[in-house]
């Protein structure tokens, strides 16, 4: 067994991954990250679009922030569509900040990935195996695979930034899970074809909703609501741009351009949280904490306020701190967490067609969107929730 040291263990290379070691290099801090995927599968995925003020912050404090400013796309407003009906959201007037900045995450991995291995971070990938073990000591360590090689990591830390899907969370002894699975799930397609409209379309339509959202230069990302169980095979491209068409209502169908669509995914729909967010020396980040529904764009950005905290807490503690903010990450990170997650459900509620969509419920959810449409003040409500709550 091969035995090495390191302050920080992080599992996962995703978003929280990579850029709670960025932060956490750039005060020299060591720290190492074993990825169970190759570089190709982590750079390859297709996600989320939309970066709250803080994430670009946050990145700017990581090194990328020229990246972001030069390819990043800031919108000041957002756009809901009420059967063919467009309103404007001022996210920008409303909230006195300059809104969102559209820059997909593919672009947020693979430039954090460049930036650590050019300063010479380590990433191991195709790391098998992971698993943490005494993390209630103030020696946790790391166990994996690679090259046919048994490992062990010892830390002083460890943060599980592995996804819904990774290990860390069942690490979590005796941890509350707060479920909520979604009756609906988003077709998406990226298609070589500029979007509608320069801003973020969210329509609802008896149809059911759908998103025209946009990867700069000159791509559209477009989701449209779906069974769960949906068969991919079903929809051909074809009947993908007319179903898009429909639910943009015949005033706009016509602003709706075709084009290759160069990836597509079925991606199902849960609102999770985990608490505590950490059990001894292992503190959860992301997506292995807690999911939303994409519908408020709040996953990726809530993986980054996570980091904001955790890293901030880790570097006390390393400089001799007290260790309270350690103490008090999991409190932090929730609060925020679940004010997003609230946003997240409501936003998913309001736009799509609900199961029973004639019953008392779905005229409620009509009246509630007239009534969100009429109001500066429900506007605004909306517009500093998208924008992102404080950190
Ligand atoms: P991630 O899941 O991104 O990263 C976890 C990493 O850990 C992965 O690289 C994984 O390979 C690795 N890993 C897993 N298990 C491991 C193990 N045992 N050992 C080592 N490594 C392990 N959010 C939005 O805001 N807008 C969107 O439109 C949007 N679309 C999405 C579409 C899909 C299909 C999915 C799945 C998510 C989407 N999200 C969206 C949410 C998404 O962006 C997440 O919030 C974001 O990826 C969270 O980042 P991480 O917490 O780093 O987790
Ligand atoms: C995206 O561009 O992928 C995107 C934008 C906004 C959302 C979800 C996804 O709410």
């Amino acid at each position: 067994m091969a035995t090495r040291r390191t302050q920080v263990g992080i599992i996962g290379a995703g978003p929280a991954g990579l850029l709670l070691a960025q932060l956490l290099m750039r005060e020299n801090i060591d720290t190492v990250i074993l990825e169970s995927r190759d570089r190709t599968h982590v750079e390859g995925r297709i996600r989320a679009g939309v970066l709250e003020q803080g994430t670009v912050n946050l990145l700017g404090e990581a090194g990328m922030g020229e990246e972001v400013m030069r390819d990043g796309q800031v919108h000041g407003g957002i756009e809901i569509s009420l059967d063919g009906r467009r309103s404007r959201i001022d996210l920008a007037g409303l909230t006195g900040t300059s809104g969102v900045t559209v820059y997909g995450q593919t672009q947020v991995v693979r430039t954090l990935i460049a930036k650590r291995l050019g300063a010479g971070g380590e990433i191991v990938f195709e790391a098998d195996g992971v698993v943490p073990i005494d993390v209630e000591s103030n020696r946790p360590r790391l166990r994996y695979r690679s090259g046919g090689v048994e490992h062990e990591l010892v830390c002083d830390f460890i943060a599980g930034c592995d996804g819904f899907h990774g290990v860390s969370r069942s690490h979590v002894p005796g941890a509350r899970v707060y479920e909520r699975v979604w009756p609906h799930a988003w077709l998406g397609i990226l298609a070589e074809a500029p979007p509608p409209s320069p801003e973020l379309i969210y329509a609802r339509h008896p149809r059911g909703f759908a998103l025209y959202s946009m990867r700069p230069p000159g791509r559209s990302r477009l989701y449209l609501q779906c069974e769960p169980d949906i068969d991919p095979a079903e929809w051909p491209d074809g009947r993908i741009w007319e179903e898009l068409r429909r639910r943009l209502g015949p005033d706009d169908a016509g602003m709706l351009q075709e084009g290759p669509v160069l990836e597509r995914l079925v991606a199902s729909m849960r609102s999770v949280v985990t608490e505590p967010m950490h059990h001894g020396r292992l503190f959860l980040a992301g997506d292995a904490a807690h999911i939303v529904p994409p519908t408020g764009a709040k996953g990726l950005n809530l993986a980054a306020s996570d980091v904001h905290y955790l890293s901030r807490a880790i570097v006390e503690s390393c400089r001799g701190g007290s260790g309270a903010r350690l103490e008090a990450y999991s409190r932090t990170a929730l609060a925020r967490v679940w004010k997003a997650e609230r946003f997240s459900w409501w936003m998913t509620t309001l736009l799509h067609r609900p199961v029973d969509h004639e019953g008392f419920e779905a005229r409620i959810l009509l009246a509630e969107l007239e009534y969100l449409l009429s109001s500066p003040v429900a506007m605004a409500s909306l517009a500093e929730n998208y924008v992102g709550l404080p950190l």
